[in-house]
Order: structure tokens, then C-alpha cells, then sequence
């Protein structure tokens, strides 16, 4: 058993002399310590548990964290339950989802580097595979084991091959999008050898999606059916959902994009300082934060044409219609556990899988006039007029000045390790939770202490084995002690957090933050920041406190060693990069984005959707 399970479990027998446990809670300690008990017939159910991910949603979008973008359902768990602002994800997607799912550090559970940026040098090395890889165990597959139903709607992203899916990695229901992104209305995706993206439901490849398809809605109706088909048999559910939205493109139905017109044509300055002035009113952050600096290619706002802040303003709408959609539609998974009785039994955890995102995706798939790449852009994503943002064949990506609106008041934005890559904004409520509703916590958490939190809350715990196969550890530690009320922080002073993404290092110690990032983003050297007093990353205190820098590199290089880090070979990169005047980056990662082929399922896999 581990300490953070004894801490909880001393803690509630404290609570227990005193009266001032729940019978959930009771269960939760007896299935702990006896499961063959607390699993017998007339025992307390356990809560079901709602992890909700908005991809690529920023820190400071949902009006419980500054924003002035209306997210009421979102804001409702927050106002029930807690939020946390010293929550870490990873910088992208799929290395975050990995971690989510297995509690395993990224560099060994195959997500060492995206799949679609893997360069050379770690190409077959065990950890990069690509895809979550068959070393770890699931989330959902122990859940399953500790008799939860398992579903999951939304993005996928951890590998296509039938033994990579959801079904096969522990989901017993899905309606999935396998890829990392794609068109909200159809199965258009972005490239000429990867035209198509690539669903499953139930653990069958679908040959079309069901006819008034709009991912955000269609992966709702199907949770909510995964739900009601199973309801009443006694067990408790865990339903990942892991939505598509915000991510871009921007596609929205007609009716959502209008609800901010011309409230951004202020530009993106003007909205970091309201969103930052919030935050200080919400508590978010201290009152003495200062913005990180607007980024050196981001334009001030104030020089531009009217008609170029409206144009780059509407963007933003279309975004932040995006946010209020996506809101909607979690409002209505809420009604619809409320109707049903479930609510109150149910723990929500909801956050963004990364820092929000500032590079142009299009930019990128479409690649340079007159290659394939190009063709097929200007053939499938062809509706560029800003009347049709928002339709099918259109695509909007609001751009690092909005990106850094998202993530104020942090510095850089996903796909980079500043705080604007990688700090989040995460809401837990629900009935473990023991603190004064609608409070907030600074706690060091991390997206990998899922696992062992969420196995604590079923009763169960992480195997040292599965199938005969030892387990790598967790990387993790359980909030039990925290949502109890019990302790700050899941962390002690000494316990570090460590990032790798496509070359660039990062550690997190207390309020010490050590970084290494390429150029143009960093300087290609350590920087030490002290987060306490500079959140925004702004003093680089490297050269002032060499001893402490010193111990923090001793952090990396134990991170490294543990975790057998290859750093991707960049040479050719990095040559170019000294040959160019300082730009944009346009790729975080590097080699570029490899030209992915389409994945084809095995014909006796594929199936029509579910009606
Ligand atoms: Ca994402």
C-alpha cells in the first residue's frame, strides 16, 4: 500500500471516530484495506467518475478562471467543487493522454515523442513508440477490473492498430476519433496521404459517421446512451470525455458564432489585462502578478488597421463560441445525471490536455504552394472567406496573440515548456471531495496522479504485475489527501516534475522552475525562474542563483537517467535555424511534420455507426 493510501486512510478512520465520515467514503477505506467486504452486494456504491478534457483549452478561458467567455456548466462544478492552479499537463495532446491513462512518464509508455514528429534518432527505441504501447496498464482497464463500466467519446490519439484502439486498450464502450484532430463535420482530415480520419465505435472501425454528425453533440449522445443502456445494474461508471473542442479547426454550427461580435476588435492586450484583472478578483492568482511579456512576434494591437483587428478579433469569436458550445454540451451530460439521480454520486475532473494553441495548424498541413499537401488544402479546405468560418471545408486558428489571451497571464503557448505549455486549469468535484465548495488550491498536481487517485477512489490499487508482465511505476501521486482536506499538496518540498517534448527540458521543484528550450522560444541554455514571485516567467535567474540552478540540472539529469530520455537529433534544424533571422516558429517539433499515410482498417473490423 502506498503512503498516500495509508495517509487517506488514516485520515478517515480520524473522521470516522469523530462522525464525519460518508458511507462513500466508508467504502472507499473498506474496499482499501478488505475489498472482498465493501464489493459485497448491500454495500454503498461507489461514485461514478466524469473526467471531461477540452483539447487545447487554455488556463484562463472558463469564466471560473478569468475568462469572459461564458461557460455557466463549466463554472457550476467549479462553484461546487475546487479549483486547482498549480495543475501540470504535458505540451500536447497525445504525450498528456498517455500519462492520463497510464500514470507513466511519456518516455516510457511510448509517448517519448509524438507520433508524427519522431525523429531519426529515436525511431524503434522502446518508449517511442508512438503510440500508448503495451508495457503499462490502462486507467480503464483496471477500472473494468474493479467493476466500473468503462466508456469513452472523443479523441483518441494513442495509436490505430486493432490491439491500439479503446476497446482493446480497456474502454467497453467508445465512440472515437482515432486521429489528432479533424474536421468537426465529417471525416475530412488534413493531409493528401492522410485525407481521411479514422473513427471506431465499439471497437469497430466505422466506414461513415451517423447522419446530423457534429462532434461536440454526436460524442454527448452517445455518452449519455453508453449511460442509459447500462443503467440500474448496479455498478459505477467511468466516462472519459475527451472532447475535440476547442481544438481547431473552428467549426461551429451557424447559431454559436455570433455571441461576441466585435467584442475582441480591442486586440489581444487589452483582454490579457481584463482576464488578468479577474484572475486577481478570483483569487486565480496573487494580486501582484505581472503579465510574461507579450511575445516578440505578436504585433501590438493598437498599430494595426481597425479592419485587421476585426479580422484577427473575429477569429476569437469563432474560438470562443468554440469554448461556449463545448460548455453547452457538458451542461447538458449534467442535466441529464442530474435526471437520472446520478449527479451527486458522480466526480467531475475537468481540464485542458495543454497549453492553448498559437501555432497556425493550416499553415502547417498545407505546406508551400505547389506541393501535394497545398493541393489538398486549397481542394478540402477551401472555404476561406470569413462569412464561412465555422462551415464545413473552412478552417480558423486564432494565432499566438489569442493563444497567450488563453493562457494568461503565462508566457508561450502549447507544443512549449514556458508555463503557457503546460500549466492548467483544473475543477474536481463530487462527493470525495471534503473541502468548502467553490474554494481554490495551489498544490503541486500533475495529469499522471489520475491513476493512482482514481484507483483509490474505486477501491482498488496500481498492480505491481499484469498478464505476468511487471508494471512500470507510477510517476504519480494520489489526491485522496488533498480532496479529503487532509493535506495541501499531493507533493512534499523535494518531489520534482519533469518535462521532455521534441528536445525541449523542463523541471518543476516547489516554486523553482529550471527550463531549456530551443530557439526562437528559449536560448538554447538553462533558465531558472522563481515561480512564486515571477509567474510569467519574465526574470531569468540563472546567473544569480548558480547553486540552485546547479541542483536543479541534478533534477533533469536524474529525470533523464530514470526515464531513459533520448533527446531528438535537431542538427539539421538547428543549422538552418542559425542561418535565418529570428521568426515565428511555425513547427514545434522537428523533423516537420512527417507526411502520415492513411491507416486502413481490416475489412472484417469496419462497421456503419450505431443508429
Ligand atoms: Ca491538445
Amino acid at each position: 500500500m502506498g503512503t498516500a493510501q495509508a495517509r487517506s486512510i488514516r485520515a478517515v478512520s480520524t473522521k470516522l471516530r469523530r462522525g464525519l465520515v460518508t458511507p462513500c467514503l466508508v467504502a472507499m477505506v473498506g474496499t482499501l484495506v478488505m475489498p472482498e467486504i465493501a464489493l459485497a452486494a448491500d454495500a454503498p456504491r461507489r461514485p461514478n467518475i466524469v473526467v471531461i478534457l477540452g483539447d487545447d483549452l487554455g488556463f484562463a478561458d472558463m469564466g471560473a478562471f478569468g475568462g469572459e467567455i461564458r461557460t455557466p456548466n463549466l463554472d457550476s462544478l467549479a462553484h461546487n467543487g475546487v479549483r486547482f492552479t498549480n495543475f501540470y499537463t504535458h505540451a500536447s495532446c497525445s504525450p498528456t493522454r498517455s500519462m492520463l491513462l497510464s500514470g507513466v512518464d511519456t518516455h516510457l509508455n511510448g509517448l517519448g515523442n509524438m507520433d508524427e514528429w519522431t525523429a531519426p534518432n529515436q525511431r524503434g527505441l522502446l518508449g517511442y513508440e508512438g503510440y500508448l504501447n503495451d508495457r503499462v496498464a490502462t486507467l480503464p482497464q483496471l477500472l473494468k477490473g474493479a467493476g466500473y463500466h468503462t466508456y469513452m467519446v472523443g479523441k483518441w490519439h494513442l495509436g490505430k492498430a486493432p490491439e491500439q484502439i479503446p476497446r482493446a486498450r480497456g474502454f467497453e464502450r467508445d465512440f472515437s476519433l482515432l486521429d489528432g484532430a479533424g474536421s468537426y463535420w465529417d471525416m475530412t482530415n488534413f493531409t493528401a496521404a492522410s485525407p481521411k480520419s479514422v473513427f471506431t465505435e465499439d471497437g469497430r472501425y466505422l466506414t461513415k459517421l451517423p447522419d446530423d454528425y457534429y462532434a461536440t453533440k454526436t460524442y454527448t449522445d452517445k455518452l449519455i446512451g453508453f449511460i442509459d443502456a447500462q443503467r440500474g445494474d448496479g455498478k459505477p461508471f467511468f466516462a472519459y470525455v475527451s472532447h475535440q473542442a476547442p481544438h481547431d479547426p473552428y467549426h461551429l454550427p451557424k447559431d454559436w458564432r455570433n455571441r461576441h461580435v466585435g467584442e475582441y476588435d480591442k486586440g489581444w492586450d487589452a483582454v490579457r489585462q481584463e482576464r488578468l484583472k479577474r484572475q486577481v478578483e478570483l483569487g486565480i492568482v496573487p494580486a501582484d502578478t505581472q503579465l510574461a511579456e507579450r511575445m516578440w512576434f505578436v504585433p501590438d494591437p493598437t498599430l494595426l488597421a481597425p479592419a485587421t483587428r476585426a479580422v484577427l478579433g473575429k477569429k476569437m469569436e469563432l474560438y470562443a463560441g468554440m469554448v461556449e458550445n463545448l460548455d453547452f454540451h457538458v451542461g447538458r451530460l449534467i442535466d441529464h445525471l442530474k435526471q437520472i439521480g446520478e449527479y451527486e454520486n458522480t466526480i467531475f475532473i475537468v481540464f485542458g490536455d495543454n497549453g492553448a494553441e498559437g501555432t497556425d495548424l493550416f499553415q502547417m498541413i498545407a505546406g508551400t504552394p505547389g506541393t501535394r499537401d497545398y493541393l489538398f488544402a486549397a481542394i478540402n479546405w477551401s472555404q476561406t472567406h470569413p462569412n464561412a468560418w465555422g462551415d464545413p471545408g473552412s478552417y480558423v486558428a486564432y494565432g499566438p496573440m489569442w493563444a497567450q489571451v488563453s493562457m494568461t497571464p503565462f508566457s508561450q503557448y502549447k507544443g512549449w515548456l514556458g508555463e503557457g505549455g503546460i500549466r492548467n486549469a483544473l475543477i474536481v468535484s463530487g462527493p470525495n471531495l471534503k473541502r468548502a465548495k467553490g474554494s481554490l488550491n495551489s498544490g503541486l498536481m500533475h495529469v499522471a496522479d489520475l491513476m493512482p487517485t482514481l484507483l483509490e477512489v474505486a477501491g482498488t490499487s496500481y498492480p505491481k504485475t499484469l498478464a505476468g508482465r511487471e508494471l512500470p511505476p507510477l510517476m504519480g501521486k494520489s489526491w485522496g489527501p488533498v480532496l479529503a482536506g487532509e493535506a495541501e499538496s499531493p507533493r512534499t518540498a523535494q518531489d520534482y516534475l519533469a518535462w521532455e517534448l521534441f528536445g525541449n527540458q523542463a523541471v518543476r521543484q516547489g516554486e523553482w522552475k529550471l527550463r531549456r528550450e530551443y530557439k526562437p522560444f528559449g536560448n538554447g541554455e538553462w533558465q531558472l525562474f522563481n515561480l512564486a514571485a515571477d509567474s510569467g516567467e519574465r526574470k531569468d535567474l540563472a546567473a544569480a542563483q548558480p547553486d540552485k540552478l546547479k541542483a536543479m540540472v541534478a533534477l533533469w539529469d536524474d529525470y533523464a537517467r530514470t526515464n531513459n530520455v533520448v533527446l531528438p537529433s535537431r542538427s539539421v534544424f538547428e543549422t538552418l535555424a542559425d542561418q535565418l533571422p529570428p521568426r515565428v516558429p511555425d513547427d514545434p517539433g522537428y523533423p516537420p511534420l512527417t507526411t502520415k499515410r492513411q491507416f486502413v482498417p481490416p475489412k472484417d473490423m469496419t462497421a456503419e455507426p450505431r443508429p
